[in-house]
């Protein structure tokens, strides 16, 4: 299959290739089974700008609603990171006479609550009117909009420009790509900075960590697809960190050309996904295969489990679980339930596979024998959690890099 990039409207072709799939947050109610929305899951590169991307597109109105199921402020490790760039940004841009910071995707306010408390002019622009209450009522000011052209000159209008703009897993979301620059050029001051964090195409192959796609994450972006997207839109690129967050991101940081230093580590980052091929289609076809072999392997290991009568379940149902179990064809039969510490996925069922996901409890108080970490990317807090089911002898089944059955310990180094 063909499609044109949306970003420069060259060619782009499918290379990974992960079947029909649902929406990944789609978590259903036990009547609901028959109203699922299915999609071709499949990605591929750009010929010419080599962003990585969806093939299909779920709108965005059916991922983002009053009812969105995930709550940044669900880890400890999540909280302090958005903590952490809050401060960042209080120390070193918002230093200004009346400084102005907007968050596109600003969830349950999980980082502008730090920023509100200070007392700095802020604003939130959140479509998914669930999570923008509970970042109301954390003193956040929010704007229950899509960023786009039209909100970001509006904002301009009304709040005058932005010393910072800032998004995290939630630009590679954005599959109006033009309109949301332009709505970033309307709003950024001439010295202000466009800072988003996004999980890294070098990370998703390095660590085989397949499941980070699926229809929310419409870009799988890499610094030098970054660097053709800021020119084309009139930006450059003046930063580029890589973060554990998600099992590998990069923190990009844009401005206005000229107007900030160009880090070094922008051209380190370069020669290393040079080095890597991440700019070549045959890097995500190698992927395609690899990923193909460890569905095998997950489901051998999973049923030998179950005819040596084996208790396995999962833990944890972020997005990223509905891409495995889907994938690899993993239902009740071989998972018969999901912990999850989020209020709004229990007692609902995980798209596609109708998996029942239950609260934490259900785990502590009939441990089974095995657990599939499903959240991996928070394998440290999760294990020690969890601490006395290993220690009872239950022993935690990754995937990532690897299929494995690991001890606590090796697991908690998943996260990064
Ligand atoms: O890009 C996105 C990122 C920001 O968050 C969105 N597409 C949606 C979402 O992706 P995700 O669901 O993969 O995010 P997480 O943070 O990996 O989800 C973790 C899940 O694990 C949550 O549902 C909460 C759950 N959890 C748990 O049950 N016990 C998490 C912890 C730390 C725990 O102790
Ligand atoms: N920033 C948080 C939440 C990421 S989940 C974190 O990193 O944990 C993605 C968020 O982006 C959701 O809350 C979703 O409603 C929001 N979103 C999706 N499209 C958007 C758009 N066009 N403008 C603003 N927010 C958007
Ligand atoms: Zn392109």
């Amino acid at each position: 299959m063909k499609i044109d990039c949306r970003v420069c409207g060259g060619v782009v072709e499918t290379a990974v290739d992960l079947g029909r799939q649902p929406m990944a947050n789609g978590f259903l109610r036990p009547d609901q089974r028959d109203t699922e929305h299915f999609f071709d899951l499949a990605i591929g590169m750009c010929e010419r700008c080599t962003t990585v991307q969806l093939m299909e597109e779920v709108p965005q109105e059916m991922r983002y609603h009053s009812a969105y199921r995930y709550q940044a402020s669900g880890s400890v490790g999540h909280r302090r990171h958005f903590a952490a760039i809050a401060r960042h940004f209080l120390d070193q841009e918002l230093l200004g006479p009346d400084p102005l910071i907007v968050e596109i995707g600003c969830n349950d306010g999980v980082m502008l609550e730090t920023i509100a408390r200070a007392g700095v002019r802020h604003l939130g622009v959140e479509p998914s009117g669930n999570v923008a209450a509970v970042a109301r009522s954390k003193g956040v000011r929010v704007r229950e909009d899509f960023f786009d052209e039209a909100t970001g000159r509006d904002i301009r209008r009304t709040d005058g420009p932005a010393d910072v703009v800032f998004g995290a897993n939630t630009i590679c979301h954005i599959a109006h790509v033009h309109s949301l620059f332009a709505g970033i050029d309307e709003l950024l001051s001439d010295r202000g900075v466009f800072v988003f964090e996004e999980p890294y195409l070098g990370t998703i192959i390095g660590r085989t960590a397949f499941d980070q796609i699926y229809d929310e994450h419409v870009f799988y972006f890499t610094v030098r697809a970054m660097h053709a997207i800021a020119r084309q839109f009139g930006f450059e690129v003046v930063d580029a960190e890589h973060i554990a967050m998600h099992g590998g991101s990069i923190r990009y940081t844009l401005a206005r050309p000229g107007r900030r230093p160009v880090a070094a580590r922008v051209g380190e980052l370069l020669a290393q996904e040079r080095a890597a091929g991440l700019a070549e289609r045959a890097t995500l076809q190698r992927f395609d295969a690899t990923i193909s072999g460890l569905r095998v392997e997950l489901v051998e290991l999973l049923r030998s489990l179950r005819s040596a009568g084996r208790r396995v379940v999962g833990y944890g149902a972020p997005g990223k679980s509905t891409t495995v179990t889907n994938f690899c064809g993993i239902g009740p039969d071989l998972i018969p339930y999901i912990v999850d510490s989020t209020p709004e996925k229990q007692g609902h069922l995980l798209p596609g596979t109708h998996i029942p996901v239950l609260a934490p409890e259900a785990f502590s108080e009939d441990p089974p024998d095995h657990a599939v970490l499903f959240s991996w990317n928070h394998a440290a807090e999760i294990t020690a959690k969890e601490s006395a089911f290993a220690a009872a002898g239950g022993r935690w089944i990754t995937y990532v890099p690897r299929v494995a059955v690991t001890s606590a310990g090796a697991t908690a180094a998943l996260a990064g």
